[in-house]
C-alpha cells in the first residue's frame, strides 16, 4: 500500500491581511500530480485542513473543489481528520455520505476506535482533542463520573484512548495512525514547535513518542515543519506552504509531502518537494543595498513576496518607505526597521505606562527621528489627545 501523507493545510489563511488562497491552490495541483505520478492509494490529510472553525465561502469552495478533483475524479480515497483550528462538528457534516465514496474523515474521538481496513492495513484515525472530549466520551461509554475526572493531562487522555484502540487491533495486520499533536521524541528531549497553536493542547505534560509504539507507522499533523518529527516512524509532513515570515527565514528548508509505502517487512517515507508559485523571502539590509540595481536586480521581484527589514535605518531622512519599497519589490507582506538610533532609544525610553500620552509620542519620535517635536508639531498632538478626550 502507498499513501501520500500531508498535512496543515489551513486553507483561507492569511498572512498580514494577504490572502494565501492562490499559493495554496498552487501547492494542491503539485500533491495531485505528485499522488498520480507514485501511483497512491490514497492521500492521508492529518488536519487543521481549514485555518478556522468557521471558514469564509472563498475557503469553503475551494476546499470543496480540492475534495472533488481528489474523490470524485481521480477515485483516490481521502483519509483525513480534523485538526485544532477545524470546527470538528461542522467539519463532520457530510460524513456518512462521503464515506461511501471512500471519503473517510474522522472529527470526533469517539470515531477514532474503528480503523479502515485493508487486506495488509488497519489504519486507525484520530483527530485532534482536548482532555475534555476524552473525559465526555467516557463518561457516555458508562465510566462513571469520579473516573473521568481522574484524566487530567493530554497524557492521560492519549494513554487511555491509545490502549483502547489497541483492543482492535489485527495482529495479521500492520496498524497506522493518522492523528494531530505535538509529540516530542522523549520525555528529556524538548524541540522547538514552530506551530503557534501548541499551548492550546492543554495539561502540563507533553506527549511523547514512546507512547505511540505500538503503531508501526504515525502520520502526523500539528507542526508545521517535517523537521519536527519525532522518530523515523512518527512523522510530521509538515504544511506545503509557508505561513509566516518566520518559516521562510529557515534557509533550504522546502515544504513538501512524503509518500509513504507499507510492505510486509519495512514502512518507509520518501519526501517529495513542493515548489512555492510566490515564494516568501526575507531581505535584512541597509537601505542603500535595498535600493540598489544590483542589489535588487539578482532578487526574484516579479515572482516573490518579500519581508523587509531595512538595517541602520534614519528614518528621519526618508519618506514613503513602504510605496518607495513595494515600488521595486512588488508585495511587501511585512516592513520593520533596526534604527540607527536604536542605543539611544534604549537609555531614554523609560517604564512606558509611567508616561502621559503625549510624552509617549515625544519619545517615539525621538526614538524614530533622533529629533525633538517641533512646536506645531507638540501642537497638534495635543489637540488630538484633546479631541480623543472630548469623544470618551
Ligand atoms: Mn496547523
Amino acid at each position: 500500500m502507498k499513501l501520500l501523507h500531508t498535512a496543515d493545510w489551513h486553507i483561507g489563511r492569511t498572512l498580514n491581511g494577504y490572502s494565501l488562497l492562490d499559493e495554496q491552490k498552487a501547492a494542491f495541483q503539485q500533491i495531485l500530480n505528485i499522488a498520480l505520478e507514485e501511483h497512491v492509494d490514497g492521500i492521508v490529510i492529518a488536519g487543521d485542513i481549514y485555518d478556522r472553525a468557521i471558514p469564509n465561502v472563498d475557503a469553503v469552495t475551494t476546499l470543496n473543489e480540492m475534495f472533488k478533483e481528489i474523490n470524485i475524479e481521480h477515485h483516490l480515497p481521502i483519509y483525513a481528520i480534523s485538526g485544532n483550528h477545524d470546527g470538528a462538528k461542522r467539519l463532520n457534516y457530510g460524513r456518512d455520505w462521503m464515506e461511501y465514496n471512500n471519503f473517510h474523515l474522522n472529527t470526533l474521538v469517539s470515531e477514532a476506535f474503528k480503523p479502515i481496513e485493508t487486506t495488509e492495513v488497519q489504519i486507525f484515525m484520530l483527530p485532534f482533542f482536548d482532555p475534555m472530549d476524552v473525559r465526555a466520551y467516557y463518561h457516555q461509554q458508562g465510566v462513571s463520573e469520579e473516573d473521568t475526572q481522574k484524566i487530567h493531562s493530554i497524557v492521560d487522555a492519549m494513554n487511555l484512548v491509545l490502549t483502547d484502540m489497541q483492543k482492535n487491533f489485527d495482529p495479521n495486520k500492520k496498524h497506522l495512525l493518522i492523528t494531530h499533536f505535538a509529540v516530542t521524541p522523549n520525555k528529556e528531549d524538548k524541540i522547538e514547535l514552530t506551530s503557534e497553536t501548541t499551548s492550546t493542547v492543554g495539561g502540563l505534560a507533553t506527549l511523547t513518542a514512546d507512547q505511540f509504539q505500538m503503531f508501526d507507522y504515525v502520520m502526523m499533523g500539528h507542526i508545521h515543519t517535517r523537521f519536527a518529527s519525532p522518530s523515523e516512524t512518527i512523522r510530521y509532513s509538515g504544511s506545503p506552504v509557508k505561513f509566516n515570515v518566520k518559516e521562510a527565514r529557515i534557509k533550504n528548508k522546502g515544504k513538501g509531502v512524503d509518500i509513504v509505502e507499507i510492505n510486509n517487512d519495512k514502512i518507509t517515507h520518501t519526501f517529495k518537494e513542493i515548489k512555492p508559485q510566490t515564494d516568501l523571502i526575507v531581505l535584512e539590509e541597509d537601505w542603500d543595498t535595498l535600493t540598489d540595481p544590483t542589489f535588487y536586480k539578482q532578487q526574484p521581484i516579479d515572482n516573490a513576496w518579500f519581508a523587509i527589514t531595512v538595517k541602520n535605518f534614519d528614518r528621519s531622512k526618508h519618506i514613503n518607505v513602504r510605496a518607495q519599497l513595494q515600488e521595486i519589490y512588488g508585495t511587501v507582506v511585512e516592513l520593520d526597521y533596526e534604527n540607527i538610533y536604536q542605543d539611544k532609544q534604549d537609555q531614554t525610553v523609560q517604564n512606558i505606562s509611567e508616561l502621559s500620552p503625549d510624552e509617549t509620542v515625544d519619545q517615539f519620535f525621538h526614538s524614530i527621528t533622533g529629533n525633538d517635536l517641533s512646536k506645531t508639531q507638540k501642537q497638534i498632538v495635543d489637540k488630538i489627545f484633546v479631541d480623543l478626550r472630548k469623544e470618551k
